[in-house]
């Protein structure tokens, strides 16, 4: 009673540092790689910025090692969190052959490590809800403690592959939770033309609790996952996390959000930036000052520099192995 907020959420100051520090890793990492698109060395980059304290904080009410992920694209503050290195992000930026998700043969942002329980993704949306449903079934039958945890925009849940593993999921009491980063834009099409009422409030249709709250809020949407993981852990079944948020920049590198959405809007949501309130609330319980802060930005923006030059001087795959992983044996097709 009458503690901090962290306090009560069972978190202490070593907790608060490291998410703060991963919420600035992804943001100097997302920085870095717009900046290498825009200067023709990357292909092609989903952005991250603006969604950091969803992932962070979601991504924080996991155990690692034992529970699995299965991201989306936009993910990369929440891969950081779940045991990708810098490095490993801008190694499959370039497509190198050390790249984790897939040795250079998936496209950027499409994470996966075995090793990290992190499931690689297919490019359709809401794919990675069925693969999630599939593995906590999986998971359920073999009396395994361990949740599932997937990952999408709004858009993806007007996918019948999202429907149909929310279905499953409910059906059959899977420990699973659904977050969705609602940021409101599915590319160019707004919200209001993609979900007839509001997506938390489909998770009473599949027979499971739905919550929604403020994406931007760290504390906030580690709560409210928390919680959700706490109720799979203990058998009582999946849940839908709903965290509202907003992204910064244009959908990818190809698209150009200035068509779709007035320069004004953007601006005020950036005054709602969510590693600037997660400082603001780190100063306020006195857990940093300015000049740790300002310690802990120039570490955090090294490291991802120094991830991004070490992945670009990484070797690309050897050409002849090209169809490994890709193909099955050729020979006998
Ligand atoms: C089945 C399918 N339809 C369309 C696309 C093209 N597409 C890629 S991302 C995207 C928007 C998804 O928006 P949302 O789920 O809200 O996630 P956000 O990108 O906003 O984080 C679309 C339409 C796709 N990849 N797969
Ligand atoms: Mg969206």
């Amino acid at each position: 009673m009458g503690t901090d907020k962290h306090t009560d959420l069972g978190l202490k100051e070593e907790d608060l540092l490291e998410m703060y520090r991963y919420m600035l890793l992804a943001r100097y990492c997302d920085e870095r790689q717009w900046a290498l698109n825009r200067q023709g060395k990357a292909p092609f980059v989903v952005p991250v910025s603006g969604h950091e304290a969803a992932q962070v904080g979601s991504a924080w009410a996991f155990e690692k090692g034992k529970d699995v992920f299965c991201p989306y694209y936009r993910d990369m503050a929440l891969v950081l969190v779940a045991g990708f290195t810098p490095r490993d992000v801008f190694l499959g930026l370039y497509g190198k052959a050390e790249d984790p998700s897939s040795g250079g043969r998936q496209m950027p942002a499409h994470w996966g490590a075995k090793d990290r329980n992190i499931i690689t993704g297919s490019s359709p949306i809401a794919t990675q809800c069925l693969h999630a449903a599939g593995i906590a079934y999986s998971r359920k039958i073999k009396k395994s403690d361990a949740v599932v945890g997937t990952w999408f925009g709004e858009g993806g849940t007007s996918e019948g592959d999202w429907h149909g593993a929310m279905n499953f999921a409910g059906i059959h009491k899977l420990p699973l939770v659904f977050v969705c980063e609602n940021n409101q834009y599915a590319i160019s099409v707004h919200e209001s033309k993609q979900v007839a009422g509001r997506v938390y409030q489909r998770a009473a249709g599949y027979g499971m609790p739905g919550h929604e709250g403020d994406g931007n809020d760290l504390l906030e949407s580690y709560r409210l996952v928390k919680t959700a993981v706490d109720r799979a852990r203990a058998g009582e079944g999946p849940s839908l996390i709903e965290l509202r948020t907003y992204r910064f920049y244009s959908h990818t590198s190809d698209d150009d959000d200035r068509t779709y959405r007035a320069r004004e809007e953007v601006e005020e949501w950036k005054k709602k930036d969510p590693i600037t309130r997660f400082q603001d609330y780190l100063k306020s319980v006195e857990v940093i000052d300015d000049a740790k802060i300002e310690q802990m930005r120039e570490e955090a923006k090294t490291e991802a520099d120094e991830g991004a030059k070490s992945a670009e001087e990484a070797d690309f795959p050897d050409a002849a192995t090209a169809a490994q992983n890709v193909y099955g044996n050729l020979e006998v097709v």
